[in-house]
């Protein structure tokens, strides 16, 4: 499978704070960075995201004195509350020190709004606000994504089901994720995968000569 100029690389939230050591580590996460830098080289379009969240935002467990990883009703449902991570300006929230950002064309931010998370990156988590991010790959007449990073059961799932919503073609490169599977979300991330009609392949796909 080699990409071509209609197909954009979605790099998700590859931050130290979601690598080992950081405050919302997932397991191995560092260990995408090697294959993210591989495949890339196979795409001129290349899109990176990067958790950004003000001091007490409202994921933040601290900010409703709650347990990390409990759950609370937002205006717009159901919450998972999260140790504190990726705050605007911090070490935390910088791009893996191995990751190649230089090819990036576009960096969209996301969870900006104080009272309002956003996992995916084309939609908040109010299913509304957009980030803008479906204009700019039509405007590039983008008509596939490939999805890798961080978090594959979280923000890789739920920027790939909006993809699809957002009617492009979208594959998740499965060995260029790492899970934070909390109570089996990351079979559920499979499962509604398929349903969706969403590929999960290998980068050995994109990159045979690995
Ligand atoms: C993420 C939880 C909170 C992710 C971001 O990148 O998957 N997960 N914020
Ligand atoms: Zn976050």
């Amino acid at each position: 499978m080699t990409p071509n100029q209609q197909d954009a690389l979605l790099i998700i939230d590859v931050q130290n704070d979601f690598c080992p050591g950081g405050a919302l580590a997932v397991s191995e996460g560092d260990q995408v960075v090697s294959v993210i830098n591989a495949v890339a080289r196979n795409f001129q379009h290349i899109v990176l995201t990067q958790d950004w969240h003000p001091a007490g935002h409202a994921s933040f467990a601290s900010s409703h004195n709650a347990e990390p990883y409990s759950t609370t009703r937002l205006h717009y449902g159901e919450q998972t509350l999260w140790p504190d991570h990726c705050v605007q300006g911090s070490d935390g929230a910088k791009f893996h020190p191995s990751l190649q950002t230089d090819n990036a064309r576009l960096i969209i931010r996301k969870g900006m709004h104080h009272d309002i998370d956003s996992y995916s990156a084309f939609f908040e988590n109010d299913q509304t606000t957009t980030t803008g991010l479906s204009g700019y790959l039509r405007q590039l007449d983008i008509k596939r994504v490939f999805c890798t990073g961080l978090a594959f059961d979280y923000c890789v799932r739920f920027t790939a089901e909006d993809a699809v919503k957002e009617n492009f073609q979208t594959v998740v490169i499965e060995d260029a994720c790492r899970a934070i599977d909390m109570n089996g979300s990351a079979d559920a991330a499979r499962a509604s995968f398929e349903d969706a009609g969403i590929r999960l392949i290998s980068s050995k796909e994109l990159t045979p000569d690995r």
